[in-house]
């Protein structure tokens, strides 16, 4: 079996829709935090309609049963929360976490959003052995597949190979108008797919999702880098862990 792993598609329904012409795979893998973004409905029905395999992301959680703070990504998830049926409110919520499954050519592949034990661990192309090696330990896998940070690696860890997908709807690498994807079997091919990401933009801004012209300016036309979000990402990790 081959597998296209799409993570962190934040309801970015054009990027979703360019890869989607793109991941020829037996089957679709979605890595978590799907709906929390401006088109969820839209997002959700296309991928169960395709029969994609999905596992939970932090954020999945977080629209499945939002908080009442007044925090920006609060709101949006409550926004979204609304947008969802009861089917896909509950479907989100019974989401696997982390996911094993078999791909030709690489055996048994551990598929996680942050990390194999907590779907908002941050895991990057930087972090040391010292905070790596506990989170890894016991996993049976050779590879590991995450995601959540939102930047693609492919890194060596001992005898283990640690992969992040990068994000499909919100692709930090410094680059608009490219959505980040990992094709699996019988190699691992890190994918970028262009998309349309003026016309994207034009969406979004219709679409009620809150502070969505903020969105639009920072996660889809002026993205970070790969190199900036993960110095960010794994400073807070290390005053996390401390
Ligand atoms: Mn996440």
């Amino acid at each position: 079996m081959r597998v296209a792993a799409l993570y962190d598609v934040h309801a970015n329904l054009p990027a979703l829709e360019a890869v989607l012409t793109e991941a020829d795979a037996d089957t679709i893998l979605v890595g978590g935090d799907v709906a929390l973004g401006p088109m969820p409905r839209e997002t959700l029905t296309l991928l169960r309609e395709r029969g994609a395999t999905f596992i939970r992301g932090n954020c999945d959680r977080e629209v499945a049963s939002p908080g009442a703070g007044e925090e920006l990504w609060t709101r949006r998830a409550r926004w979204v929360h609304g947008q969802l049926a009861d089917d896909d409110l509950a479907f989100l919520r019974g989401l696997p976490h982390p996911l094993p499954l078999e791909v030709d050519g690489l055996g048994e592949v551990l598929f996680c959003h942050g990390s194999p034990r907590n779907d908002e661990e941050i895991l990057t192309a930087i972090t040391p052995p010292k905070r790596l090696d506990p989170i890894l330990d016991g996993v049976t896998q050779d590879l590991v597949v995450c995601g959540h940070t939102h930047a693609q690696f492919d890194r060596l860890v001992g005898d283990r190979r640690l992969v992040n997908a990068g994000s499909v709807g919100m692709a930090y690498e410094g680059e608009p108008g490219i959505a980040a994807w990992a094709l699996l079997g019988p190699t691992v091919e890190l994918r970028r797919t262009p998309y349309d990401v003026e016309a994207a933009a034009a969406l979004v801004r219709e679409t009620g999702f809150p502070d969505a012209d903020e969105l639009v300016d920072e996660a889809l036309l002026h993205p970070p880098s790969a190199e900036e979000v993960t110095a960010h990402f794994e400073a807070l990790a290390e005053r996390q862990s401390l």
